[in-house]
């Protein structure tokens, strides 16, 4: 081993002290270690590897150390029924949202405070000062952290926003000529600008907008599991457009299947049920009208499922819960028509699977993604997956469709980059790639709604996409 590691290294031209060799010797991943050394995103590889280094990279893995012995024997290392489930964030037992509390204050606070936060680690961001000593500073350039309350284009086509944080507003002008008046703006969004003060102090203008964004050179590690997760999103149990065949034949294929043999998890973001009285006269376009019916119908199919597979199931705003978002996990007088081998989380919701961090979100706030921002379609959910994590949140825009509560968290702020993001709600599959980030928007089991059809809007349903939760390796399964 210890050999084949120098080797590997001093082929790159790469030195290594000794200290840090032995421990790198003793690590049963040494060779993926080398490799990541190697691919090193931030500046290519060290010339020379300190132990120092190396404990630092140990320390970021998110991978638990493998037993030689598994290596050696390729032996399967998951014992039968080992999945864990842990749930990393929530608001199922912590809201703070009683009673007719419409007190937002904290909500945007928290929001602020968090993003802030993040904005203070990005390098541009350096030496940030409050919007009150900004406007009276001398200095040619200053640098602010704040929230958009109103973005319009002036008569000559420039940008004019109102930036606030916790003690002043100010205005910030974003010329057309500038090369940030391109990035789309949304209210509620919380930024950073380097600009200078003008006219004495009354105005900013701005040279540069910074956004909290995912690091770049992030991105899964391979780690030690066989298992595979699969995501299945809008279902739509009890809707006359319930594609019934196609969810069997799903439902078969994880049953039986050779290639299903080592998923482990379902994960379902949403919009399990059509509900009812979702819509006006949606009466007219249910199959099953009692809302009990819809989740014990679907808890029977998926009692059909192997015991090994842990699924996880939440809610979406057709589902038996408060629409506010965060929404809480269903209740138990809808949990108990299911197996023990369901979890119901919250909307959104981050749990770890196999020492990943998977983000559930069901979408709703895509209407409003894609109402406020000029490009962003129903077509290229992505896009607007890529949007959310840029500003490092579900849904910033406030007081259009998406009903948020007014919790003293905000729960949907992406505080910790996941490893996989997942979405529903525009019922549309795709499959990305955000700097690291696995994006996935997972389909439908619906096929187009008259709704749908008077908006033009064209699902593409019964597509199952599965991730390799060891190597991130992806497949996209096709039952339409
Ligand atoms: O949403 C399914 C699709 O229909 C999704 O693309 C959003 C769209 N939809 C639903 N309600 C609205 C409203 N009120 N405006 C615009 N678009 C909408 P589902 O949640 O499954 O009904
Ligand atoms: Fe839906
Ligand atoms: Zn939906």
């Amino acid at each position: 081993m210890r050999r084949r590691v120098l080797e590997a290294l001093s082929k790159r031209g790469i030195l290594i002290e000794p200290d840090a060799a032995d421990l790198l010797c003793r690590q049963p991943d040494a060779m993926q270690l080398v490799e990541n050394f190697i691919y090193r995103p931030e500046g290519g590889p060290p010339m020379i590897i300190a132990l120092g280094d190396l404990e630092s990279v140990l320390k970021q893995q998110v991978m638990t150390t493998i037993p030689d012995l598994n290596l050696m024997t390729k032996a399967r290392i998951r014992p039968e029924g080992a999945n864990k489930v842990i749930i990393r964030k929530d608001i199922t037992g912590n809201s703070t949202s009683v009673g007719d509390i419409t007190n937002f204050t904290k909500l945007f606070q928290d929001r602020f405070k968090t993003i802030k936060r993040m904005l203070l680690r990005r390098r541009e961001l350096q030496g940030s000062i409050s919007i009150p000593k900004a406007r009276k500073s001398a200095e040619r350039e200053v640098k602010i952290i704040g929230m958009v309350k109103d973005t319009r284009i002036t008569k000559n086509g420039h940008r004019m926003m109102e930036i606030e944080d916790e003690e002043d507003v100010v205005h910030v002008l974003v010329l057309k000529s500038a090369r940030a008046f391109s990035d789309v703006i949304v209210n509620d969004e919380i930024i950073g600008i380097v600009g200078k003060p003008a006219k004495n102090g009354e105005m900013i203008v701005a040279d540069e907008i910074i956004r909290p964004d995912i690091p770049i050179g992030g991105g899964m590690r391979k780690n030690d599991s066989d298992a595979w997760a699969v995501f299945a999103g809008d279902i739509h149990m009890g809707s006359n457009t319930f594609l019934a065949n196609q969810w069997n034949d799903f439902i078969g294929w994880l049953k039986t299947s050779e290639e299903a043999r080592d998923v482990k998890y379902l994960i379902m973001p949403g919009d399990l049920v059509d509900g009812i009285g979702i819509y006006p006269d949606q009466e007219d376009e249910l199959l099953i009208e009692d809302v009990f019916k819809q989740y014990e119908t679907l808890a029977e199919q998926l009692k059909g499922v192997r015991d090994d597979i842990s699924i996880i199931a939440a809610p979406g705003n057709h589902d038996a819960v408060r629409l506010a978002e965060p929404q809480p996990a269903l209740p138990d007088n809808i949990r108990k028509f299911f197996d023990s081998n369901v979890t119901m989380v919250g909307n959104p919701s981050q749990i770890e699977i196999e020492g990943r961090s998977v983000l559930i979100y069901h979408g709703r706030s895509f209407d409003d993604w894609i109402q406020a921002v000029p490009g962003l379609t129903y077509g290229k959910p992505l896009e607007v997956m890529r949007d959310m994590l840029r500003r490092r949140h579900l849904a910033p825009i406030y007081g259009e469709k998406t009903a948020i509560a007014p919790e003293e968290k905000d729960y949907m702020v992406i505080d910790e980059v996941p490893d996989i993001f997942v979405t529903g709600h525009v019922h549309h599959a795709g499959m990305g790639d955000y700097r690291g980030v696995i994006m996935i928007n997972s389909s439908t089991w619906q096929s187009q709604t008259s709704f749908q059809k008077m908006h033009g809007q064209v699902p593409d349903p019964c597509k199952a996409f599965m991730i390799h939760l060891g190597t991130g390796k992806a497949r996209v399964l096709d039952f339409a």
